[in-house]
């Protein structure tokens, strides 16, 4: 077995089948535009509208939300990328075959037939590009970008009750078809760079402008808010029609990154006209709410600009310096708010024999402890699960006997936090019916499961679960992968799954299952040693 295999290749891949539809139609339109120009010549503008329409110029309600706006979009942009660059690879197929991905931000070939784990994988990121920037650092990528999705969600969902409950909404709703080639007369014209006369976007926007923003607004953001969720584990096992569009997960993820690149592409160009087309005039628009054109707007625009700069790079120091005040904040405000939409008590969802992955990524350190070692040699027959803590029957259980006790199999998509996915049939022991043998005393509200092996930072792995959801009936101690025995890469003799969660939480390798009163009595006290070493949030259901 070689380990680490990897070919270097080429630092960016696209798969030109997915560029080219997104590619193609923009160059359609740009051709399009000359080709009129050229023939018959640019079409005719639409009429600059009259300055005196309601309403006039923006609110304060209005400003102050567009900054908050742009405050956390940059903040969800960048942690986002540092998420991205934990598993640096895009999939339209939810199995994710080193080989069949859209894109690949990394130079690193894989042969499906060599071990490189997902960790080994993650890239480095820039801190200047990242939130918080270097390599793996996806647990307080996660929470910056969680703490920044409610305020950005709230703050969008302010400013559309507003939008609507006052005037505002006309200058954004298209009222008449009419505005298709108007916006396509204005297209044609900056494309073919011949700027269109403006109008005064104190009073109205022209017609692609306010095109535009009514797609940012209103399909844009939507969308990013629903392929969010659609990577969540817990929304998988909430649905149980989610399982019949197999692939979701990386098609939603998929999604989501264009989705970025979308707000990415609407910034540039809007921050590029916005400059070209008078900037004093339309930073006392946008700051200060006047039409006038004395240069206050602008230098107060600039200071709003140093301050979104200021707070990110306090986001990145927090998350530096900082990292586990950041995990505590994130577990006050963003675990409740999880909890509530994805935690309670969940229907479960299974798929099919046909929907198998041909490849499963894999995580952890194979265990080197002579313990273990030994118990492979002999194929696990000495192996004895030990069962202790807060239980009445302690018990030492060989995996025959855990065999024999009962065996469900489920097949279920796999989600690892760092974004990639597989589906696997995975056979074992249901935990509640190792719970009943046991007997947990009353105060026991959690299980802690400890592995042979060690975590990336030395020292045993482990991680816990809550009774609640020990007791799930998809909560597998399983000995069974794809219909085998488990191989010693994906967690032999005995792993855990519990499929409304996040892979970090599946030990693999069990030594022994600990029933404990609270959590923060063992390791450091977080949960699992993920969570003590790498920041990780201990609700893992998104
Ligand atoms: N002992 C141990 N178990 C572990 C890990 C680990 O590092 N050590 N990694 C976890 C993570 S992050 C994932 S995604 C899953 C991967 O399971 P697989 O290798 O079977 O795909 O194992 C989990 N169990
Ligand atoms: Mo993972």
């Amino acid at each position: 077995m070689s380990l680490h295999y990897a070919r270097p290749g080429k630092a960016i891949n696209i798969r030109y089948t997915t560029l080219l539809p997104v590619v193609i139609p923009v160059v359609l339109l740009v051709t399009a535009a000359y080709i009129q120009w050229v023939t018959v010549g640019l079409p005719e503008l639409p009429p600059v509208p009259e300055a005196v329409h309601e309403p006039q110029g923006f609110p304060a309600w209005l400003r102050i939300t567009h900054f908050i706006n742009l405050l956390f979009l940059v903040l969800l942009i960048r942690s986002g990328l540092q998420i991205l660059m934990d598993h640096p690879r895009l999939y339209w197929n939810v199995h994710c075959t080193p080989g069949t991905e859209w894109l690949r931000l990394t130079s690193v070939e894989i042969s499906p037939d060599h071990i490189w784990t997902a960790k080994e994988d993650s890239r480095y990121l820039s801190p200047w590009a990242g939130l918080p920037g270097y390599r793996h650092t996806i647990g307080m990528a996660r929470h910056w970008h969680f703490l920044s999705v409610l305020f950005w969600v709230a703050n969008g969902m302010i400013y559309v009750i507003l939008l609507f409950g006052t005037g505002e909404w006309r200058r954004l709703v298209p009222d008449s078809w009419q505005i298709l080639p108007d916006a396509w007369a204005i297209f044609a014209h900056y494309a073919t760079f011949h700027p269109p006369p403006e109008p005064d976007s104190f009073y109205r926007y022209n017609a692609l402008q306010q095109l535009v923003y009514f797609a940012v607004v209103f399909v844009l953001a939507p969308l990013a808010i629903v392929t969010g969720p659609s990577m969540s584990p817990a929304l998988t096992n909430r649905f149980r029609w989610y399982p019949r569009l197999p692939g979701n997960r990386q098609i939603g993820r998929s999604i989501h990154f264009f989705i970025m690149c979308g707000f990415i592409f609407f910034l540039v160009i809007h921050v590029a006209i916005v400059t070209l087309t008078g900037l004093v005039r339309n930073m006392n628009h946008i700051v200060l709410g006047v039409n006038t054109s004395e240069i206050t707007g602008t230098y107060l625009g600039m200071a709003g600009i140093g301050f979104v700069i200021v707070m990110n790079a306090l986001a990145n120091w927090t998350a530096w310096r900082y990292p586990r005040a950041l995990q505590h904040l994130a577990k006050g405000i963003v675990t409740p708010v999880m909890a509530f939409l994805l935690g309670r008590a969940a229907p479960y969802a299974e798929f099919h024999q046909k929907d198998i992955s041909p490849f499963l990524w894999a995580n952890g350190k194979v265990p080197a402890c002579n313990e273990w070692k030994s118990l492979a040699i002999d194929n696990f027959r000495s192996y004895r699960l030990k069962v202790y803590g807060l239980v009445n029957n302690p018990v030492e259980l060989s995996l025959e006997e855990l065999q024999t006790m009962g065996k469900k199999t489920q097949i279920t998509l796999h989600h690892c936090i760092q974004g990639w996915s597989g589906i696997a049939a995975w056979g074992g022991l249901p935990l509640a019916t190792l719970i009943q043998l046991v007997q947990p005393k009353p105060e026991a509200r959690a299980v802690v499961f400890y592995s042979f092996g060690e975590g990336a930072a030395g020292g045993r792995f482990y991680d816990s679960l809550p009774i609640e959801n020990a007791l799930h009936q998809q909560t597998l101690l399983a000995y069974e992968m794809n219909y085998s025995p488990l191989t010693i890469l994906h967690g032999a003799p005995l792993r855990l799954r519990v499929e409304n969660q996040l892979g970090f939480k599946m030990v693999k390798w069990i030594e022994a299952i600990e029933f404990v009163e609270d959590i923060k009595t063992i390791g450091k006290g977080e949960g699992g040693y993920n969570e003590d070493n790498e920041y990780f949030g201990e609700l893992a259901n998104i």
